[in-house]
């Protein structure tokens, strides 16, 4: 055995599977078996951040940041391209569709109103206090309307499956399980990575059972703060690397299928540009570059935090492409109403289906 994959095996025997796994996977061999009779793609779709605990009892996690905008916007945009998805997603991130009306963006309160409102002392028609009806303004109503139709015809027929995790370890243990429901598929398959995953995680061994008290944290010598702000006191996080398990779905738990997945970069400092002539995306196309070759997988898309809703790259074997929005001056940089992952998908899918006709390359 590879150095990788026993760090791998170790990590799924030391961590505990979540309890969540037998009925999410019974979900996924449901909704994959049905899709597969169909002759339906089905794809993949991770989406929002993992949590690393530092307690059994969880009080205190590290998180990593998404919103879950890219992956709950990108599942609309593969439903209605005829692709059955399974929405792999951050408990409580956004979700397909009711990220339209989600509490972060638009309250959907204010999206209604009121209407034949009766007055007080009146009755209503079944004798009791009259209730007036609850609409949604005229305005909205149009948009409304069609996001309402897009859902209910996903709900209708079972294009959707919603599978929530928390932590890096329950989205480790699910997504393999999920992969390997998806095997019958082979190279109809998609997976599409835009979860943010952890890099690091603190091992069950080390792991304080109960929330870690600050009474509990050794006094140390050296402190950040002059003059002792905690008194002296400093909470150290010991963390592991989570195992590069992008490389095990590739070779073992999804060999046909289509893998894509993101890589997040963040603007680099003035000195690094300065010092090193890198630019934010020259050091993207690097990132990308070298998770293309660490994993030979199909499609690396980079993105920077700043502008991932304006622009993005795509990296694959010997050619790279920045997909962009065009604003309305024809140049790149944006525009409110269109959202990039109108363009992203598309794109993945004339890979896919390139794939599908034997034009790619095999890993
Ligand atoms: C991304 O880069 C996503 O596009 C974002 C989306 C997290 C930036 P939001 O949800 O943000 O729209 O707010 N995901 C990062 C994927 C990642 O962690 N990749 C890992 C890696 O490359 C594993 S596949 O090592």
């Amino acid at each position: 055995m590879t150095d990788s994959s026993t760090s791998e095996s170790h990590y799924f025997s030391s961590n505990p599977p979540p309890a969540t796994l037998p009925q999410h996977t019974a979900q996924a061999n449901a909704f994959v078996t049905h899709h597969h009779a169909h002759s339906r793609r089905v794809v993949l779709l991770t989406s929002g951040g993992t949590t690393v605990p530092l307690e059994n009892q969880t009080v205190r996690f590290i998180d990593n940041f998404s919103a879950g905008t890219r992956g709950a916007t990108s599942a609309e945009y593969f439903l209605s391209q005829g692709y059955a998805v399974i929405f792999l997603h951050r408990q409580f991130s956004l979700l397909p569709f009711s990220r339209h009306y989600s509490h972060s963006t638009n309250c959907f309160l204010d999206f209604l109103s009121e209407w034949g409102r009766i007055g007080e002392g009146e009755e209503g028609e079944d004798g009791g206090a009259a209730t007036p009806d609850v609409v949604v303004k005229a305005k909205y109503r149009r948009e409304m309307l069609s996001v309402l139709r897009k859902y209910r015809k996903a709900k209708e027929q079972r294009l959707l499956l919603l599978l929530p995790f928390t932590t890096v370890t329950s989205y480790l243990f699910t997504l393999r399980a999920i992969a390997c429901e998806m095997r019958c598929l082979g190279n109809e398959a998609l997976f599409y990575l835009a979860a943010a995953v952890s890099d690091f995680f603190v091992p069950p061994d080390r792991m304080a059972e109960h929330k870690i008290q600050s009474g509990d944290v050794p006094e140390t010598t050296s402190s950040a703060i002059p003059g002792g702000g905690g008194g002296g006191k400093k909470l150290v996080v010991d963390l592991d690397p989570v195992p590069k398990f992008l490389k095990r779905l590739v070779e073992q738990w999804a060999p046909e299928a289509m893998i894509v997945s993101f890589k997040a970069g963040a603007p680099f400092s003035l000195y690094t540009m300065l010092f090193t002539l890198e630019t934010d995306s020259s050091i993207l196309l690097k990132k990308c570059n070298q998770s293309l070759d660490r994993y030979a997988h199909h499609l690396v898309i980079g993105n920077i935090l700043a502008t991932r809703k304006y622009e993005v790259l795509f990296v694959e074997e010997g050619s790279a492409q920045w997909v962009r929005l065009p604003t309305s001056d024809g140049n790149s940089g944006g525009s409110e109403e269109v959202e990039i992952e109108s363009l992203i998908v598309p794109e993945v899918i004339k890979r896919h289906e390139k794939m599908l006709l034997g034009g790619a390359a095999a890993h």
